[in-house]
């Protein structure tokens, strides 16, 4: 071998994946709100009262940053078919560790997220959610009544609208239905939706009924991703939900509801590319990922990949 070791002073710090403290995409850490100062600020909560069935999406935001450590590439990385570079080092990013959560309290958690999620978009941050299960969309929407008007993109493989199963309004099947009662979200769009028993047939008819546009995988394929973001007006403003089950259950197995015959990573990637062009992306969430079901961390990976990719998406919009 002759290649000659470097000088220490040459050296600069290469903080592999498996080095140091795994906050997400190895971003600085900040978890006094008081002092965010930040472009986007991602937020953990680890909460998961409300899935009917598997548990285990508490440990989404660990598992999520994770498998984050392996995409972190400090200060920007470029991209051979934009030819561009994606969060830069002007792009300020940061990870604020997750709310706390209140062993069998729902409403304390709902509270804890609320007020984490609108601090953050008080100081100037778009908030970045790792779930928990679906139902931590309700107060993170919730917190941002300080817009007059959002419109939702929604990723999931399930419709996401009961009303109450047996008297419970905020489980992880009625995210939607709950964030559509509140006066500033208008317009709605779903994408994803498929199989047998997503949802029974009142709550598809209250969705359409409301006007939201569902789109399953196949017909997403026939009419293009064009026409599907069509459905949300241009140049306004969208929060985003994506449940890790919108992904086909090959790139997405620790769900706590996986579903084959899902979007391809691509599809996604490329929805939200051409969502954050269209309008102004205000805000997303990842959720559903529950990493003990998923020996090889490929969820966790899939939430990672895309989480930083849209990153990258909503600041080049934003000139960075
Ligand atoms: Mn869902």
């Amino acid at each position: 071998m002759d290649y000659k070791r470097q000088e220490p002073y040459e050296r600069y710090q290469l903080g592999l994946p498996f080095v140091g403290i795994p906050s997400f995409g190895k971003f600085p850490i900040c978890t006094d709100l008081e002092q965010l100062d930040a472009h986007i600020a991602v937020l953990g909560i680890p909460y998961d009262l409300s899935i009917q069935y598997r548990t285990g999406t508490r440990l989404g935001p660990r598992g999520i940053r994770t498998e984050s450590m392996l995409y972190a590439f400090g200060s920007g990385g470029y991209d051979f078919e934009r030819d561009d570079v994606f969060l830069g080092p002007q792009c300020k990013i940061v990870d604020c560790g997750d709310v706390d959560m209140i062993h069998g309290d729902l409403e304390q958690c709902f509270e804890n997220a609320e007020i984490a999620v609108r601090k953050i978009v008080e100081k100037g941050a778009i908030p970045v959610i790792m779930g928990g299960d679906h139902a931590v969309t309700i107060p993170v929407v919730r917190a941002l009544d300080c817009y007059d008007k959002i419109h939702i993109l929604h990723i999931d493989s399930h419709l996401d609208w009961a009303d109450a199963r047996s008297g419970q309004r905020y489980g992880n099947g009625s995210p939607m239905r709950r964030v559509s009662e509140l006066p500033y979200v208008d317009k709605m769009v779903q994408i994803g939706i498929h199989g047998i028993g997503s949802s029974r047939k009142c709550d598809f008819d209250d969705a359409k009924a409301y006007g939201s546009k569902l789109i399953s995988p196949r017909q997403l394929r026939k009419m293009g991703i064009d026409e599907a973001l069509s459905y949300l007006p241009e140049g306004e403003k969208y929060y985003i939900t994506i449940d890790i089950d919108g992904l086909d259950a090959s790139v997405a197995p620790g769900a706590g509801t996986p579903n084959p015959g899902g979007l391809t990573f691509d599809e996604v990637d490329e929805i939200v590319e051409k969502a954050c062009k269209r309008g102004e992306v205000i805000g997303y969430d990842f959720v559903e990922v529950a990493p003990p079901y998923d020996p090889t961390g490929v969820t966790g990976m899939t939430a990672a990949k895309l989480m930083l990719n849209f990153m990258g998406y909503v600041l080049k919009k934003k000139g960075m």
